[in-house]
């Protein structure tokens, strides 16, 4: 969730991830490029030069996406605002029950779902609720940015320059990831990068106390009453150390910002300590991302889609939906690429997706798409990962 980072604190807010579960697992054998062959590459039919021009485009209003936060959103009625008076009053956790109530039901309740006590204990020795998280999570997301902005601070050169090298100096090792999962190298760095900076920046909150604080917290406590006894079942399986199982503050963790669910699920170990430790090992980091991706869909073979010109008269009622259409079935419709020149005749299947409320930037959008959407539920999310990607090329 999607998890500032320079950036940490408004990119948690931003981009942090919402993990879902997701669809019916599916083998993935399709071959993998390193990025930047020729035109039949991304299987689009465009030549290889129409995916990096963009810019020249006006300023646009950008719709706050569903899933920017690390966690489902928030319900509206739960967002009341205190008035903006200085100094804002201390957060108020909704829970009749004294903290230390709570815990010894939770822990009968842990007990039963086959946590040992020594783990329970461990994990939530000296645990209180934290006012920062509940602060952090009454927060209205301050999403006032356009789409150009967040691409500016999230696919800015630092980060294409710091991309490429990441892939030029794990390249042995993402091929070899690559050839097992079928996820082309530079979509698992470019995650690697919008998520925690490379790994630089995987959030301080100790994951168990950070989401008992939440669980205990009225607004949200299914949702992460789960996640926690999903976290306590990470320690008790992969017997990590308490002190080094770190998340951002809604539980995403790792160099992959994966919350506890996403990780029991899909999280892999590559190094041969028989352990997933997505904090510490580039290996488990880069085989659980692409992993997790080749299990909701994507196709190693394809890009992830386009930005392309929409004739003036374009009926909108063809935007932001469901409905795919191939590239030329779109091409028949007046689309054309962004240099202008006519859709290649390609039968790739796209959504035609327009972030700003169906206004400005327009983007082709192929199943690799739908999968990063799948990963954070925010089209914003989805193109910058992919525009990322598509910059890193092969390093
Ligand atoms: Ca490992």
């Amino acid at each position: 969730m999607a998890f500032s980072r320079l950036l940490r604190a408004s990119t948690l807010i931003l981009v942090a991830l919402t993990m879902t579960q997701c669809a019916a697992p599916q083998g993935s054998t399709a071959a993998v490029s390193g990025g930047t062959a020729g035109p039949s590459v991304d299987g689009d039919g465009f030549p290889v030069a129409s995916a990096a021009p963009r810019g020249g485009i006006e300023s646009q209003t950008l719709t706050p996406p569903a899933g920017v936060r690390a966690a489902p959103a928030p319900a509206p009625a739960a967002q009341a605002a205190a008035p903006a008076a200085p100094p804002a009053p201390p957060p108020v956790i909704h829970n009749a029950k004294p903290f230390a109530t709570w815990v010894a039901e939770l822990r009968k309740e842990a007990l039963g779902k086959g946590i040992s006590g020594p783990v329970f204990d461990r994990a939530m020795r000296g645990a209180q609720p934290i006012p920062r998280i509940i602060e952090l999570d009454r927060k209205q997301p301050e999403f006032s940015l356009t789409l150009d902005q967040y691409l500016d601070r999230v696919v800015n050169n630092a980060r294409v320059e710091k991309g490429k090298q990441m892939l030029r100096e794990n390249r042995a090792l993402l091929t070899k990831v690559a050839e097992v999962y079928g996820v082309q190298p530079r979509y698992v760095v470019a995650l690697w990068g919008i998520e925690t900076d490379f790994g630089r920046l995987t959030g301080g909150f100790k994951v168990v106390p950070a989401l008992a604080t939440l669980a205990y917290d009225g607004r949200r406590s299914l949702y992460f009453r789960n996640e926690l006894f999903n976290a306590l079942k990470i320690l008790e399986r992969d017997k990590f150390e308490p002190d080094d199982f770190t998340g951002s503050w809604a539980g995403a963790m790792g160099q992959n910002q994966f919350m506890p669910s996403t990780y029991l699920s899909y999280a892999v170990d590559f190094d041969g300590d028989k352990r997933p430790d997505i904090w510490r090992s580039r290996p488990d980091v880069f085989a659980s991302t692409s992993n997790y991706l080749s299990k909701i869909g994507w196709k190693g073979d394809e890009t992830w889609g386009r930005e392309v010109k929409l004739p003036a008269d374009f009926n909108p009622a063809l935007v932001n939906t469901d409905a795919e259409k191939t590239v030329a079935e779109w091409g028949a419709l007046g689309i054309r690429s962004l240099n202008g020149q006519p859709l290649p005749q390609a039968q790739t299947r796209a959504m035609l997706v327009r972030p700003s409320n169906g206004q400005g930037r327009a983007f082709l959008a192929y199943a690799n798409f739908r999968a990063i959407m799948k990963w954070n539920k925010s089209t914003s999310f989805a193109i910058a990962v992919g525009t990322l990607a598509d910059r890193i090329g092969d390093g």
